[in-house]
């Protein structure tokens, strides 16, 4: 094909007008477009999409990337317990955006067998559950078996992996592989979460949450990196959080996808809200951790100490909020550094060499190089780019009323509320007993009445909070007219 026609063909795929600041953001990507086609990056992605959102957000921008010819996804493979469910919210997601050739598989629990009960705004989606192309496909193949029979065809490009959740499955195929079959197959990898790097040796950086699912395989597998010499770069949350997101451009999100992404965008935020607020529910989710993530007021802020000892509202903690989208800064790494430079995402000068490593967002003050000013640019249009490109054809794939399935809980708000004083003492109390949930039963092993299984009736504090913002000003969020319900 002439560069010509390669550049036409480009152009027509440009969800925006001519000569506005997002046309000319795809304009700029011109001069580095792979030509022939097989020169693309071959991308494996390994996700617990629908965990939080930004596994949803990293797809729906990759997806558009190749699309455009950037990059080749190779493989999808969904993981995090439960990953065959997860597998067929990805499977649909991927179909809505127009990419339904891509292989998907269902990877392991990622926790190494460990029991975990999913949250109320996770996998809740029954319309995209109960497609006929899941109907019909009810079985994934596994993870490594997709990764094996991919790095078994392929011969002329090494493969890129981006990981974007536990690391148990990346960490297994790894350690089944001779050296000398893995440096041949698999050319960079990159990963959100975090690495220690000391005398060109790294460490992964037990903090961040994918290395924290399964720490020995998180251990194991970057010790194998490390002896093969394959390069790898990590984006670290500090990243994400700089490039923070207004919330705002999520109302122009259409479609099934947009709709799925505005259902659960509050219900995330209000679910990190109510957990920080209501310590020690949640151990590692303080106030101090919300204001730093999402609010950008770290320490070293003045306003820090006053807004750690004011009242929060949910309608202030939103308006104030830049969403963190940590697997979609990750996403825009795995497209590769002429990429990142061209965009101006990427500002320093060195060069990644074999044998190397890079982290980016290791401290707030030191991104690695990274402008999250341009990184913040690129994730809006894309993401925007991304839907308004596919919204359409969604929308005819999946046309009626989606619907979410909403818990019932046996407990009412006023009984839970009456309840929270006693739970957040109990909780506290099994907390430094070492177990993980603390509401379940009391110190005597006795369960609580009425909320045994279920944890805090979060859905039914959402819901009141949703009919009070009525009355506040929270202008930047979508909220749903109504909760679908599942029967
Ligand atoms: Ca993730």
């Amino acid at each position: 094909m002439s560069n010509a026609t390669h550049e036409t063909q480009f152009r027509d795929k440009i969800p925006y007008d001519e000569g506005t600041e997002e046309y000319k953001l795809y304009e700029d990507l011109l001069p580095i477009l792979p030509s022939p086609a097989s020169a693309r990056r071959k991308l494996v992605i390994i996700t617990d999409i629908d965990m939080d959102i930004d596994d949803m957000i990293a797809i729906v921008i990759l997806v558009h990337m190749h699309h455009l010819g950037i990059i080749e996804i190779a493989l999808i493979i969904a993981n995090y317990r439960p990953s065959e469910m997860r597998a067929k919210f990805l499977r649909t997601v991927v179909h809505l955006l127009g990419a339904n050739e891509i292989p998907i598989a269902a990877g392991t629990d990622g926790l190494g067998g460990a029991e975990r009960e999913t949250s109320w705004h996770e996998l809740r989606n029954l319309t995209f559950a109960n497609q006929t192309w899941n109907i019909e496909k009810m079985e994934y193949p596994t993870g490594y078996h997709s990764l094996d029979k991919l790095a078994h065809q392929n011969d002329t490009q090494k493969l890129v992996v981006l990981c974007l959740s536990s690391l148990q499955d990346i960490s297994e195929y790894f350690g089944k592989q001779d050296d000398e079959f893995l440096r041949k197959h698999f050319g960079y990898i990159i990963v959100q979460g975090g690495y220690i790097i000391q005398d060109r040796s790294i460490k992964p950086d037990l903090k961040a949450m994918n290395n924290s699912f399964h720490p020995e395989a998180a251990a194991t597998f970057t010790d194998r990196l490390h002896t093969l010499g394959i390069p790898s770069d990590a984006w670290g949350k500090e990243v994400a959080v700089a490039a923070g997101l207004d919330l705002s451009i999520f109302k122009e999100l259409d479609g099934p996808v947009g709709k799925h992404l505005n259902w659960k965008l509050p219900r995330q935020l209000y679910g990190f809200y109510w957990d920080a607020l209501n310590k020690p529910f949640k151990p590692h989710l303080d106030k101090a951790w919300l204001l730093e993530t999402h609010m950008r007021i770290d320490r070293t802020n003045p306003a820090f100490q006053t807004m750690i000892a004011e009242p929060l509202s949910f309608g202030k903690f939103v308006d104030q909020t830049k969403l963190p989208a940590y697997d979609a800064c990750a996403a825009m790494g795995a497209l590769g550094d002429p990429f990142l430079r061209r965009l101006g995402i990427l500002e320093n000068t060195q060069e990644i060499s074999d044998q190397s490593y890079r982290m980016f967002g290791e401290s707030p003050g030191n991104l690695g190089g990274i402008n999250p000013e341009n990184l913040n640019l690129a994730l809006r249009v894309f993401l925007r780019g991304s839907i308004k490109a596919s919204y359409e054809n969604a929308s005819k794939l999946i046309s009626g009323r989606i619907t979410w399935f909403v818990p019932s809980y046996e407990t009412t708000l006023e009984s839970f509320k009456k309840k929270l004083p006693y739970l957040r003492e109990n909780a506290h109390n099994k907390i430094e007993d070492g177990t993980e949930r603390g509401i379940k039963k009391d110190k005597f092993s006795k369960p609580i009445q009425g909320i045994e299984d279920e944890g805090p009736p979060y859905e039914l504090l959402f819901q009141e909070e949703m009919l009070q913002q009525q009355t506040i000003n929270m202008e930047s969020l979508t909220i749903d007219d109504a909760p679908g319900n599942g029967d």
